[in-house]
């Protein structure tokens, strides 16, 4: 029987304040509601979630570059660090884990350094201005393709 899957969910900087300030922005959701209904999706999809956040970008590298062989999918919101960071680009690359980038706004319709991200083309996609929905649906899209084996689980990796 197959393993069950283990998805990583990493949020960076200022998430935490969600639902606490900017909520025409970013919702009136709060992070941990965002992470009890991830939680509960997990649950129906029969899958392992587990989630994180840090305002350090050194915390987020470190994740995703021990994710490998432990988590088979990263769910990726860096926040700011979405827009600045080569170190978290080259440890999404590195890492070899098939990521979905997340954000809750429409940065394509914000300001012009929002709409630059320099970790968008080492991922899978990117799901951008469906607020926190967007958690959901990246959660589904990379279970969808894990199992349909378009992209290698933990499992798979550790077999080669
Ligand atoms: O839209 C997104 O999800 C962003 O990743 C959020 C980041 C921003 O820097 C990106 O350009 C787009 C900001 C996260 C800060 O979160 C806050 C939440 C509530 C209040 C203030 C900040």
């Amino acid at each position: 029987m197959a393993a069950v899957l283990k998805l990583l969910v990493l949020n960076g900087p200022n998430l935490q304040l969600l639902g606490r300030r900017s909520p025409e922005i970013y919702g009136h959701a709060t992070l941990g509601e965002v992470e009890e209904n991830l939680a509960r999706l997990a649950r129906e999809l029969g899958v392992e979630v587990e989630c994180r956040q840090s305002n350090h970008e050194g915390d987020l590298v470190d994740w995703v570059g021990s994710a490998a062989g432990r988590f088979d999918g990263i769910v990726l919101n860096a926040a700011a660090y979405t827009h600045t960071s080569i170190a978290l680009r080259d440890a999404v690359a590195g890492a070899g884990v098939p990521t979905v980038e997340v954000h809750i706004s429409n940065v394509a319709a914000r300001e012009e350094f929002r709409q630059r991200s320099l970790t968008a083309a080492v991922c899978l996609g990117q799901i951008t201005g469906f607020g926190v929905a967007g958690y959901g649906m990246a959660l589904r899209a990379l279970v969808e393709r894990l199992r349909a084996g378009a992209v290698e689980s933990a499992e798979g990796r550790d077999k080669r």
